[in-house]
């Protein structure tokens, strides 16, 4: 096998024996034999794909984001469909994917971005499609960058703008997943959500897919089950139909990477929603539930119509607990905020200039992005903890868990910790951004605003390209750079935008602010 399409890849190169993420070789050449499929039927399907067609496509690169997929027989089973996709259309040739793993270093970089960010963009292209959102332009370029992938003589000069029109792609795609959650959702309001449990049955939903949480709650509605968010699921706290259902109470554990010690022992199931999903240990094997793309052999998966009676019998069934359980996050703290969307700030968007222009508030950090394993990720926290009182901490994603529970105080009646949302809600920084550096009369560039970004699988890696494509400069990065960028390309990508590894909270802090 070779996968090294995510941040925790073996010795910072590339998993070859099995995946530092749980992923056996197995399942690794399976999933290349299910993308290089997705290639051969992008290379025939080019101008003639249907809505069925984008639909596999979607799902196809879905299934093998880090953390989503680890059942073989169901990623054959894609395979199959994507080949059987493919057949009117005329003779798929067969792509192997190990001629992309052993091209040339710059073009298998730049492929390998440009499937990366691809995989990330069909994940939020899937998101707004199942609740009835689609682009034809997003579809079409997932075709196109696929095919293009199984172009033999393409090099820096075809690929490199393919790579840039990624990120363009991916804004068109966080938009239109946006207008998807607030048209279906409402617009997000700022709450504090508890992290204690109450007693009684419980369900613990993980993962991004608001539609699955909605759906979830209508089936628990008065059966005297209480549903907690884990993971990039919390901001659903914050959109007024969601929020409406009492029995949405509170919020459970930290980020992914924590999940086998956090879901041990408790009385109640987890729903899978999306990634990031860890290998299943067996002492929660039996009350753990995937659904939509996420599968991991031996678990009960919930298919397309939605039915979470397994799900709901399981948490009747263990009973939850007898007593309250008080609950801390990181830090200690029994509370974390969220809602901080678009809507939310830009309501607000007077007091934050006013703010800014009376020197109240010197800079906003975007301190954002997945969290991970390595000890190295302990530099977020740290950012936030020694970053100065007069700067306001925007935040979105898995990360966020490194600090949320903190209470940093707050500025004019703003919190200095605002959470955007999740990873994909990177489009309210950016809405944001925009609108200020509208009232300011300036660039994005010169706004008081730095992006202190940490990634770990490939959603990050098509919402880098966004920041790039809208022409931001100068992003800190980390904990470390991917594996997937060769040196030509980093030094183009430092070159044309500035992009720094991070180093120590410290020299970071002290870089921007003088
Ligand atoms: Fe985190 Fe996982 Fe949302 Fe990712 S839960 S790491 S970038 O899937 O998608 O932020
Ligand atoms: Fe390794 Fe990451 Fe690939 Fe898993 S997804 S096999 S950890 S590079």
């Amino acid at each position: 096998m070779f996968c090294f399409q995510c941040e925790q890849t073996a010795k910072g190169t590339g998993c070859a024996t099995g995946g530092v993420c749980g992923k056996k070789a197995d399942t690794a050449r399976l999933q290349d034999e299910l993308t290089g499929a997705l290639v051969g039927l992008a290379r025939v399907a080019d101008g003639k794909a249907s809505d069925t067609t984008y639909k596999l496509v979607m799902e196809g690169l879905f299934v093998t984001v880090t953390n989503v997929n680890f059942d073989d027989a169901a990623i054959r089973e894609w395979t199959r469909r994507v080949r059987d996709e493919a057949a009117p259309f005329g003779a798929a040739e067969t792509y192997e994917m190990s001629e992309l793993w052993d091209a040339d270093a710059d073009v298998r970089s730049l492929k390998s971005l440009l499937l990366f960010g691809v995989r990330g963009v069909a994940a939020y292209a899937h998101h707004a499609a199942v609740l009835g959102h689609t682009h034809e332009e997003v579809n079409a370029f997932l075709i196109k960058a696929l095919a293009a992938i199984g172009e033999k003589d393409y090099g820096m000069d075809e690929l490199l703008p393919l790579v840039m029109e990624t990120g363009r792609i991916n804004l068109i795609c966080m938009e239109i997943l946006d207008k998807a959650n607030t048209e279906t959702f409402g617009t997000p309001v700022p709450v504090t959500v508890p992290l204690a449990i109450e007693p009684g049955p419980f369900i613990i939903i993980t993962g991004h897919d608001l539609r699955d949480l909605k759906a979830l709650l209508e089936q628990t509605e008065g059966k005297g089950i209480t549903i907690y968010t884990h993971g990039e699921m919390l901001p659903a706290h914050a959109y007024p139909e969601l929020k409406k259902h009492a029995h949405l109470k509170g919020n459970f554990g930290t980020a992914w990477q924590n999940q086998q010690k956090e879901f041990d022992n408790v009385p109640a199931p987890i729903l899978f929603t999306t990634n990031c999903l860890m290998p299943v240990k067996p002492s929660y094997a039996d009350r753990a539930f995937t659904t939509a793309v996420v599968g991991y052999p031996g678990l009960t998966h919930i298919g397309e119509d939605k039915d979470f009676a397994p799900v709901i019998a399981k948490a009747l069934a263990l009973g939850g607990y007898a007593e309250p359980q008080a609950r801390t996050g990181i830090n200690g703290g029994t509370t974390v905020t969220t809602g901080f969307g678009h809507g939310a700030v830009l309501s607000v968007a007077g007091t934050v200039i006013d703010a800014v222009k009376a020197g109240a508030i010197r800079r906003f950090f975007l301190v954002g992005g997945c969290d991970g394993a390595k000890l190295g990720r302990n530099y977020f926290t740290e950012f936030v903890k020694h970053a100065p009182p007069d700067t306001v901490i925007l935040t979105l994603a898995c990360g966020k868990y490194r600090f949320n529970d903190l209470d940093i105080g707050s500025i004019g009646g703003l919190p200095r910790i605002m959470d955007m949302g999740q990873c994909n809600d990177a489009y309210s920084a950016i809405k944001v951004a925009q609108a200020l550096a509208g009232a300011f009369g300036c660039g994005v560039n010169e706004l008081p605003l730095t992006l202190v970004l940490s990634w770990y699988e490939q959603k990050a890696v098509c919402i880098l390209l966004t920041l790039l494509h809208l022409g931001i400069k100068n992003i800190f990065l980390g904990p470390s750079l991917p594996a997937f960028v060769s040196p030509n390309v980093l030094g183009y990508l430092v070159e044309n935008f500035g992009i720094r590894p991070i180093s120590t909270p410290e020299a970071d802090l002290a870089a921007v602010l003088g």
